[in-house]
């Protein structure tokens, strides 16, 4: 039973589409969330953090065609391939959702009800162009001027992806989105924060300005999809079906006290986050919907950009893909780096907004200089000499010892705050750096105040306790901060030095209030955190 005392923060990635593995991208947006949720969780909200599968659609049941399957069975042999990987990655969603599910079958058909009592649901027949790896349907207009500028003679291509189109001639429920253009546009006036980063926003809003169809949102041709409840010749439509996950999974359309009351405390979300692929399904069309049927609007939707693969000898980045021969398996980053070190790589060297272009070189670059030698060194350097000046613990403060000024204790005063300006806006390359100022600067610290030569001089045991407890202290605080991206190593770190109450953490700017750390604390000095990488 959640714990509706704290704030709530609910945060979902898109649902993925089972036609293929789990990849690079698809964990990217995943890992992204999951760092996310964990700082809100340090942060004292009640979190609920949600990740599943698409399932229906043309394209899912073509995958499972192919693999001689019934979809349902398909789908049912893809679940774990995605459920190990989020395991491997620490992925620590709060629930998962298959759209095949009877919970999301009730919810949509739910609300098929509502939409057809609100007046923005007719019949007509669709007669036009169809993508089946987008699952999108384009205009004439937009084909043919795709077409006119890819010189395609003849053929018909997506104007997004460029793979051939179907023809789709058919009986179809369309919602009238073209009737929410000015209240979208309000939207964005009002919430210019709505969808981030800004110049997101200013795509999506041309995008709107420039006149709304109404979208068909049931298909007649197949079936693979939820029926709609009242003219059961239709199947939903799989964007129609695959927004409404967000309600489902808080309890929308269920008529229980306790689904209303977990409805009432997790809507609206506070972030979707998704792709630059998929930002009109959830910044026009999803906000549409929700109008349509009374319910409020997501506080944020992040879209972030695309993966891409650098080439070393131009330098540019390449769309991944499997026929290029450049696509990059997550089991191969994890190889390299490990677990922490692959979250640690994509999230604070990849711009979350941007295009990012990864590299192997890259990744063992900052690998190396971050957390091997500036990280783990430090945790290891502060450890072995605790360790070995006093006796195996940390050492107590010495109330002799009155010159209290030190660099680091300056630094870390109001870190957690600066920290969480970034992090609340999933400025993650930021929120690092703030991070990495204290370590750096604690790396400087050992090197200046050379702690070797001052426990050569008993006179200077005062000195002694002094700079070693100013660098453990350092470490707690960093230690802390660095959680939400390598929960593992944090929670490690905490415990070798002896402070493993302080591992869920549930306050963190209390937790990072300089001046806490335990005397005579037993510690572990433990193995490297980080090996360094050899080149190869
Ligand atoms: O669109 N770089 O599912 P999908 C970064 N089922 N992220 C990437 C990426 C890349 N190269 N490639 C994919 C769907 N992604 C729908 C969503 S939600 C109601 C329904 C990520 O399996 C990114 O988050 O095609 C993108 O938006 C998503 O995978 C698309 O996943």
């Amino acid at each position: 039973m959640a714990d509706r005392s704290k704030p709530s923060f609910f945060i979902t990635t898109p649902i993925y589409y089972v036609n293929a593995k789990p990849h690079l991208g698809t964990a990217y947006t995943t890992v992204l969330c999951d760092v996310q949720a964990r700082y809100r969780r340090l942060k004292g909200y009640n979190v609920k953090f949600l990740t599943g599968m698409d399932e229906h659609g043309e394209k899912v049941e073509e995958a499972a065609r192919q693999h001689g399957m019934e979809p349902q069975e398909w789908c049912d042999s893809q679940a774990p391939f995605f459920k190990r990987l989020w395991e491997e990655l620490e992925i620590s969603n709060d629930d998962f959702i298959r759209t095949t599910e009877p919970r999301q079958v009730r919810s949509v058909q739910y609300l098929w009800d509502r939409m057809q009592e609100s007046g923005y649901l007719y019949k007509g027949s669709y007669d036009g162009w169809y993508c089946v790896p987008e699952e999108t349907y384009f205009t004439e207009t937009q084909v043919t001027k795709a077409d006119e500028e890819r010189h395609t003679e003849g053929q018909h291509l997506c104007p997004d992806c460029g793979r051939p189109l179907e023809r789709v001639q058919e009986e179809s429920y369309f919602f009238k989105l073209s009737a929410f253009q000015d209240r979208l546009l309000k939207l964005y006036h009002e919430h210019p924060d709505f969808v981030q980063p800004d110049f997101r926003m200013n795509e999506v809003r041309s995008f709107v300005e420039g006149g709304l169809q109404d979208l068909s949102v049931s298909r007649t041709s197949f079936d693979w999809g939820i029926k709609v409840p009242f003219d059961d010749k239709h199947v939903t439509y799989v964007w129609f079906d695959a927004l409404q996950n967000y309600l489902t999974a808080v309890g929308y359309g269920v008529d229980t006290p306790e689904a209303q009351a977990e409805l009432a405390f997790r809507w609206p979300a506070q972030y979707h986050v998704v792709g630059k692929d998929i930002i009109r399904f959830h910044c026009v069309i999803w906000p549409a919907m929700l109008m349509a049927i009374g319910e409020a609007l997501p506080e944020h939707v992040f879209a972030h950009g695309f993966l891409m693969v650098r080439n070393e000898e131009t330098g540019k980045g390449e769309k991944m893909s499997k026929s290029r021969g450049n696509a990059i398996a997550p089991q191969d980053v994890v190889e390299l780096l490990g677990v922490e070190g692959y979250r640690y790589y994509f999230m604070t060297d990849v711009t979350p907004g941007e295009d990012g272009a990864i590299s192997f070189s890259r990744m063992e670059q900052v690998y190396n200089a971050d957390l091997a030698n500036s990280w783990g060194n430090l945790v290891s350097r502060a450890l072995n000499m605790s360790a070995k000046y006093f006796d195996g613990k940390t050492p107590e403060d010495d109330p002799e010892w009155v010159s209290r000024q030190n660099p680091l204790s300056q630094i870390a005063q109001g870190i957690a705050q600066r920290y969480s300006e970034h992090m609340d806006k999933i400025e993650y390359v930021q929120a690092k750096d703030v991070v990495m100022e204290l370590v750096h600067a604690a790396n400087h610290y050992v090197e200046d105040s050379a702690p070797w030569t001052v426990a050569k001089d008993p006179a200077r045991a005062g000195e002694l306790a002094d700079i070693i407890r100013n660098l453990l202290e350092a470490i707690r605080i960093s230690a802390h901060l660095l959680t939400p991206f390598m929960p593992q190593t944090s929670a490690e770190v905490l415990r070798r030095m002896g402070a493993e109450a302080e591992v869920d953490c549930e306050d963190l700017d209390a937790a990072c209030v300089w001046g806490q750390l335990a005397g005579g604390v037993e510690v572990t000095k433990g193995d490297a955190l980080f090996p360094r990488l050899a080149k190869k």
